[in-house]
């Protein structure tokens, strides 16, 4: 896990000590515990969503957020591929798919379509490339493995980021491997870790509700754990504000918290703010920011296994990105380019997400934080002071 040695100044610690003071016996204890570096229990988290201020939780998620890493702010340069649209599943939060009946509807690029997107980037300073779509029936395991090959071929220095478990449970499923055979033919042809996306929320109830018929918590958990244990890094996600309950978000970090402790091999915690445009659950109402930032603040409290917490910025939208960096928020995603339609079709006001380098660098610098660019796994490229 990756600490920075920055202090944090006496005085800072003084107002949060003020601030606790003013605080009821049981919040003040929760606060007592984060000063003294002790993990919250499930109990202390689910007092934080509901009885906190956001001023509270906020103090004590930036006094770990710059115990962790000071006010270095993670960027990457990276672009994504949408390889379809077409999905067998029908997640009711989802405004992206299109079912295989309506395929016309939607897009299927081929392998050369694919290629011809990493091309665009020959001779520039991206490093990664996230690839993320539909489940398309027609896509399967060893289409995929090419693809792999040829960008590795292409750009052996671009990191490939790719598929959900969701995405993975059915092309093993479908290719009758198991998931460690899979995990292997893919991290074999060049697939270096996976994105976070898929997790929705674990419990079977809400599950039920939203995405009843994709990989279950259980399923989503094994694959990153089989990953893992294959050497690969992965992400992990969370999809709030619709329809779940504080305690539903808690047991999903729970969870992810407890496979963190046996493997070590998550990067980042994203939770994802559910965006209610043009989708079966239009009708729900999207969180207020009040509610986005207290999020962002007791993940940082609660996941204290996972080094970095990301707010991916098309979702969200950049000036709220921006604030969530005093609240608990380490990472901002990457400039991305105008490469993924799953927010901007869900209503996102990031219509075109992209930011130029000199952008997100300027994002970050107008808060007060210092932009870092790294790679995927989080090494540093350039501190852009
Ligand atoms: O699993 C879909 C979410 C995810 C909506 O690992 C929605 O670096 C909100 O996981 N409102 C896919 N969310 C994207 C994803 C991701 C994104 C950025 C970075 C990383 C990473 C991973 O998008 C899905 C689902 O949870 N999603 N529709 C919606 N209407
Ligand atoms: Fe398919 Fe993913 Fe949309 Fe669910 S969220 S319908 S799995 S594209």
């Amino acid at each position: 896990m990756m600490i920075t040695a920055e202090a944090i100044p006496a005085t800072a610690t003084q107002n949060i000590q003020a601030l606790l003071n003013g605080q009821p016996e049981a919040l003040r204890h929760v606060g007592q515990k984060v000063l003294a570096g002790e993990r919250l229990s499930d109990a202390d988290a689910l007092l934080l969503f509901e009885q906190a201020s956001l001023g509270f939780v906020g103090a004590l998620a930036n006094h770990v957020r710059e115990k962790m890493h000071g006010h270095n702010t993670y960027f990457n340069r990276n672009f994504h591929i949408e390889p379809t649209n077409v999905c067998v599943f029908s997640c009711h939060f989802c405004s992206y798919s299109r079912l295989y009946a309506k395929r016309e509807e939607g897009w299927e690029l081929s392998i050369d379509d694919m290629l011809n997107i990493v091309k665009k980037y020959d001779g520039k300073p991206e490093t990664e490339v996230h690839i993320v779509g539909g489940v398309h029936p027609k896509m399967n395991l060893y289409f995929f493995v090419e693809l792999i090959q040829k960008i590795r071929a292409h750009r052996p220095d671009l990191h490939i980021k790719g598929f959900t478990a969701v995405e993975l449970d059915y092309m093993f499923r479908k290719a009758k491997v198991s998931i460690e055979e899979g995990m292997t033919i893919l991290r074999d042809a060049g697939l270096q870790s996976l994105p976070g996306g898929g997790a929705e929320i674990f419990a079977p109830e809400i599950r039920e509700q939203i995405c009843a018929d994709k990989v279950d918590g259980a399923g989503w958990l094994h694959i990153h754990e089989t990953a893992h244990r294959l050497g690969m890094h992965t992400n992990a996600t969370m999809l709030y504000g619709h329809v779940e309950h504080y305690t539903h978000r808690v047991d999903h970090m729970r969870q992810l918290r407890e496979l963190q402790d046996r493997t070590g091999g998550f990067n980042t915690f994203i939770p994802l703010k559910f965006r209610n445009g043009d989708n079966d659950m239009s009708k729900v109402p999207e969180v207020s920011v009040i509610e986005d930032l207290k999020l962002y603040a007791i993940a940082r409290l609660y996941m204290d296994n996972f080094p970095h917490l990301k707010a991916y910025w098309p979702m969200l939208g950049r000036k709220n990105a921006q604030l969530t960096l005093a609240f608990g928020v380490n990472d901002i995603d990457g400039t991305i380019d105008d490469t993924t339609k799953i927010y901007s079709m869900a209503g996102s006001e990031e219509q075109t997400p992209s930011m130029t380098t000199d952008e997100i660098v300027t994002l970050i610098r107008q808060v007060g934080r210092k932009a870092v660019e790294r790679d995927t796994l989080y090494n540093v490229i350039q501190e852009w002071s």
